[in-house]
């Protein structure tokens, strides 16, 4: 067997992952356990300086509510999120985080985090939520906190953690295998915060050939959460609800500045602006059709619906947008700055953030003020802290709840999943979409408290079964020793009738996706029977999985990528599979069943993998509206 040293960490909380909702969790974490004297442990995959989805930056921060200022309630946040859901949506958590936000923000600004400021020295905001920021070094400013507030020694990087360890029916922590060193991590912890981002390259992308890798979402956000918490028997929730975000088409640059800042249109390739000529198509989708601003997946099937119709290319009008605002100047000295202030507050939108989509403008000779550039659907994505929803179901706070909703949403602890010690933040919690960056930090930050305030309530060690963990080593490290073994029996080592390679599983998986889960390539559409078929083929991909072979610790880190990777498919696959409705077109479309249907499927669609049968237990949980609507005044 591969001769990996084991190494074993005896922790309280163990952190994993190091993105935006872990190095909120450790910031949080290391202010409660110094009280109580508890140890934390933060374990990153990469280098948490520039790990995770914010690697590159942002330019915005989209998640401000401005509570002190009185520019939003709470309940506006949740109107907004509700009705983006097309009304799936866990208002308990969205509150929680909500109330919380605005002191994030803050602190962020008090690390050195620059946000733009107007006249009077108030934020500049892109759109009603979201707040400019000169974000290239986002990730670092907030992983410099992180560091401060843990300790380097309490803070291991390149590992990655593979799978769950359980104590009977509780979390008792993980097992991973360094990307450098021959080393396997065996973490023993009371309790686990997952927040190890949602999942990309699930579906076929757009970008091949040469493009291939790029992606709107980060690569690195390979399934691992909902991989471990499926795996511990987490249960799941909105496992059927992917992102499609409308990107500029090939890099994948950002369209928020563009539609709110510069308050631009998109049209199709005659000119016609969609959301206008489609407008009547929103009457089918029940209510949600009539909400303002219209919920991101029909503003995808508003674009969509041109683009099948051959009405294609479709353009954001950037040089109409820029003319338009330059010219409501009338000093031509003062327009004249106005169009270089503009012109480089574009560039810098995707410097910060996006840096391939500056290149690709420059590559393609395009001068954003002079021509207008190509947007598309993206491929799907996993997402549960944007406009997706995917991730475990996990308890809500005691306090924002009425009767019914405290009966089905709250155990004790929020943000704990159903699996005692199992707490979830960021993309790895469901149902409480548009919390991005600010807002992932933050429920970093409240379930690290309510992890250890479990922790001060279960002080018992956990029990760690050594012979399950003596198999798990065998098992991780395995894609090893089968490529040492049989490398030599092709003289192409792609080809060999003894493993299969973790970049093929990715092209079989990808393909599967595509073609019977709605991918681009049957633009987003499938149906029962194709589903079916997916997940027939999905069972024989992972058959296979027990002879992937890996040449370093690179690929195995991919091969357990692709593992991760399957496990959010499949559930992916069920959920959409159990949902006897289109509820959200736009993201996918069921061809045998086109209508949104309020009666029987206004309810989260919840999937759990029964660890001890390996059975997959589908069904329906009641969505308890808990905050009122605008019409009604505020609850
Ligand atoms: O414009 C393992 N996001 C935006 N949020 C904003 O607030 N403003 C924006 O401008 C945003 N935009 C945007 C955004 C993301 C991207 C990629 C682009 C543009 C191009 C969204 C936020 O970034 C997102 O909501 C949060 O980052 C989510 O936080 P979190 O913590 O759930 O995920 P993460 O930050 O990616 O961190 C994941 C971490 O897990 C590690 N990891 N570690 C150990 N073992 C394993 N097996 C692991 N697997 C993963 C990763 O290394 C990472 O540290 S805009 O488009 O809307
Ligand atoms: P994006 O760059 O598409 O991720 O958008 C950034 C933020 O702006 C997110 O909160 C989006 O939901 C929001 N947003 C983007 N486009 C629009 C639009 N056309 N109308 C309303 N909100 C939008």
């Amino acid at each position: 067997m591969a001769d990996f040293q084991t190494v074993e960490v005896k922790t309280d909380l163990l952190i994993c992952g190091g993105g935006m909702a872990a190095t909120g969790a450790a910031v949080e974490a290391a202010y409660w356990a110094k009280q109580h004297g508890l140890k934390v442990t933060l374990v990153d995959k990469a280098a948490m300086d520039r790990s995770g989805a914010v690697a590159m930056g942002l330019s915005a921060i989209n998640q401000y509510v401005g509570l002190k200022d009185g520019q939003n309630t709470i309940q506006d946040y949740v109107e907004y999120v509700r009705n983006d859901l097309m009304g799936v949506t866990r208002e308990d958590l969205v509150a929680n985080i909500a109330r919380h936000v605005d002191a994030t923000v803050h602190l962020f600004e008090k690390w050195g985090l620059p946000i733009w400021k107007d006249a009077k020295g108030g934020y500049v905001h892109e759109g009603r939520w979201q707040l400019m920021i000169n974000g290239e070094s986002y990730k670092v400013l907030v992983a410099e906190a992180a560091k401060n507030a843990l300790g380097m020694e309490n803070i291991i990087e390149r590992v990655f953690i593979t799978e769950p360890l359980l104590d009977d029916d509780k979390i008792a922590g993980a097992v991973g295998f360094s990307v450098r060193e021959n080393k396997f991590y065996v973490f023993k912890a009371k309790a686990v915060l997952v927040s190890m981002g949602g999942a990309v390259h699930v579906f076929k992308p757009r970008s091949v050939g040469e493009g291939l890798g790029r992606s709107w979402y980060p690569p690195f956000n390979s399934g691992a959460s909902a991989y471990f918490t499926l795996r511990a028997g987490c249960e799941m929730t909105c496992q059927e609800v992917r992102f499609i975000p409308v990107r500029f088409k090939d890099a994948y640059g950002p369209v928020g500045a563009w539609f709110l800042l510069f308050k631009s249109r998109a049209t199709n390739g005659l000119g016609e602006d969609y959301m206008k000529t489609n407008a009547d198509e929103l009457k089918k989708w029940s209510s949600y059709g009539g909400v303002k601003p219209v919920p991101a997946n029909l503003r995808n099937w508003l674009m969509m619906i041109d683009v099948m119709k051959g009405k294609g290319p479709v353009y954001m009008r950037t040089e109409e947008a820029i003319k338009k605002i330059s010219e409501a100047e009338q000093d031509p000295k003062v327009r004249a700055k106005k169009l270089k202030e503009l012109e480089s507050e574009a560039w810098e939108d995707f410097l910060d953030m996006t840096v391939s989509q500056a290149l690709l403008w420059a590559a393609t000779n395009t001068s954003p003020e002079e021509k207008p550039s190509e947007i598309a659907a993206c491929e799907p994505y996993f997402i549960g802290s944007h406009s997706g929803a995917s991730g475990a179901w996990i308890s809500g706070p005691a306090d924002i709840q009425n009767d019914a909703s405290k009966k089905d949403y709250f155990w004790g602890y929020p943000c704990m999943a159903t699996v005692p010690g199992v707490f979830c933040a960021g993309d790895a919690s469901g149902a409480s979409s548009h919390k991005f960056s600010s807002g992932s930090f933050t429920e970093g930050r409240i379930a690290a408290k309510a992890a250890l305030r479990y922790i001060l309530d279960h002080k018992e060690e956990p029990q760690v079964d050594e012979a399950e963990v003596a198999k798990l080593k065998e098992r991780i490290l395995r894609p090893l020793d089968l490529f040492t073994q049989h490398k030599n029996a092709s003289t192409d080592a792609n080809i060999n009738p003894h493993y299969l390679r973790p970049k093929q599983a990715m092209f079989r998986l990808q393909k599967i996706m595509d073609e019977y889960a709605g991918g681009v390539g049957t633009q987003f559409t499938t149906s029962r029977e194709l589903l079916l078929k997916g997940l027939e083929l999905i069972g024989m991909l992972k058959t296979d999985f027990e002879k992937l072979g890996a040449e370093d610790h690179h690929e195995l880190l991919r091969a357990w990528e692709m593992v991760h990777r399957t496990w959010q498919a499949e559930s992916h696959i069920r959920s959409i599979l159990f949902r006897e409705e289109t509820r959200w077109p736009g993201y996918y479309f069921r061809a045998d069943k086109p209508a949104i249907d309020e009666a029987n499927w206004k309810v989260f669609v919840n999937a759990r993998w029964n660890p001890e049968t390996g059975d997959w237990e589908m069904s329906k949980k009641p969505i308890h509206q808990i905050f009122g609507t605008k019409s009604e005044g505020h609850h």
